[in-house]
């Protein structure tokens, strides 16, 4: 038997004691909709605003995936309840409190960035809601409370590969720039840790605002350092601002190498950065051009589904949200609450992105991740992948 799958059939055992303990220690609750009412999804996402990407992306991701699984699961008819949290903490948790007590939806999901999901983390705990996290990656947001599953990732677990391929690579001394919040915090350590534990320099650490960042004086003190590389990470739809004012201010020029996560090369908009992207290395748990015949499936008909728009990882992590969702739905027989969160738990399938595991432990997913370069092919930009990383989880949860 192949160890990755040994380990995640004992967690999945594990998960099973685990859950029938906490059953008997939570007081009961009437999680169980009458047949012929509908199974609410409640998807919270950011729809407008600087983070509307992330919102599209999810979005048109959990319709594909009710188009092609049916929209009813258990019996019931599925019902997607989409809102706007315009990428708004209060908004969010507002949004979400309403969803939860007005409609009683059987499970809340989506959450676009690091602040609204920590927002809404009491929600799910007082509601005993199980909480699907899509695309929100800061490592502690499941620890905010034991109702949350993460079908994304993290960004420590994405920025070990990166660290470790530069620390391989002829790279001696790297600046590094991230958005001021949790994630960036998350990629800078986990960067700093790894790079330097490899013989590696750090000679400066830039934090950049999240909202409205001009990056022109912090790449100015990037040049001025001189470094072989700066490491960046920024939130999806961000990149090309980044790459922009790094072409604009001659960094590439200079020498400087730019790597990165795969958030700043994000498929959304590759395509659209021109050759300043031609080159850069990142890693990441999912490119678009990841070779599988699954993925193929996946991106063909996405794209097709909606005007040619390329899918992201966010919308990976929305399909795998419902694929998730859906089987837990089916051996909960349709119940909510506890019975609704246990059967996410120990899931194991084979996503777009690779073979994919929810540790039933930590709630968080257990996942490859791939270091790519961009190239052209066919005219258009790609994250090629070139090596990987098996079966890595979230460093960030054995401190
Ligand atoms: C977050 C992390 C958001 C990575 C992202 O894009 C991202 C977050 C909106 O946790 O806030 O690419």
């Amino acid at each position: 038997m192949n160890p990755n799958r040994r380990t995640a059939l004992t967690t999945l055992a594990r998960a099973a004691a685990a859950g029938a303990a906490a059953a008997g220690a939570l007081p009961a609750v009437a999680q169980t909709a009458a047949p012929g009412e509908p199974f609410k999804i409640g998807l919270v996402l950011p729809m407008t605003g600087p983070f509307a990407s992330t919102g599209r992306q999810i979005e048109a991701a959990a319709r594909l995936y009710i188009a092609q699984n049916g929209d009813t699961v258990a019996g019931r008819k599925v019902q997607l309840i989409v809102k706007d949290d315009a990428g708004v903490a209060d908004t969010t948790r507002r949004l979400s409190q309403e969803l939860v007590v007005n409609e009683k939806v059987a499970v809340l999901a989506g959450f676009g960035l690091t602040p609204l999901a920590l927002a809404t983390a009491p929600i799910a705990t007082q509601g005993k809601t199980p909480m699907v996290v899509m695309a929100a990656a800061t490592s502690i947001i499941t620890e905010q409370s034991p109702y949350i599953v993460r079908t994304g990732f993290t960004l420590p677990q994405v920025t070990l590969g990166i660290a470790e391929w530069a620390a391989k690579n002829k790279i001696r001394k790297v600046v590094t720039l991230v958005s001021d919040y949790g994630p960036g915090i998350d990629a800078e350590n986990t960067f700093k840790q790894r790079f330097t534990l490899n013989g590696g320099q750090i000679a400066a650490e830039l934090r950049v605002p999240l909202r409205n960042p001009d990056f022109a004086p912090f790449l100015q003190r990037v040049r001025d350092a001189q470094p072989d590389a700066m490491f960046a990470f920024v939130p999806s739809g961000v990149g090309s601002a980044l790459m922009k004012q790094f072409s604009e201010r001659g960094l590439d020029k200079a020498g400087i190498r730019l790597i990165a996560t795969g958030d700043v090369v994000d498929d959304d908009i590759l395509n659209d950065m021109g050759d300043v992207a031609v080159g850069v290395v990142s890693s990441h748990h999912y490119s678009a051009a990841h070779p599988s015949p699954a993925n193929k499936r996946f991106v063909d008909a996405f794209m097709k589904a909606n005007n040619g728009m390329r899918p992201n990882f966010m919308a990976v992590g929305g399909y795998d949200g419902m694929r998730v969702i859906y089987e837990a739905a089916k051996t909960s027989k349709g119940a909510g609450g506890e019975a609704l969160l246990n059967a996410m738990k120990g899931q194991i399938f084979e996503s777009p992105r690779g073979q994919v595991l929810i540790d039933a432990q930590t709630r968080d997913i257990v996942q490859d991740v791939y270091i790519r370069k961009v190239e052209r092919v066919d005219g258009k930009l790609w994250n090629v992948e070139f090596d990987k990383m098996a079966a890595v989880k979230d460093p960030g949860k054995t401190k």
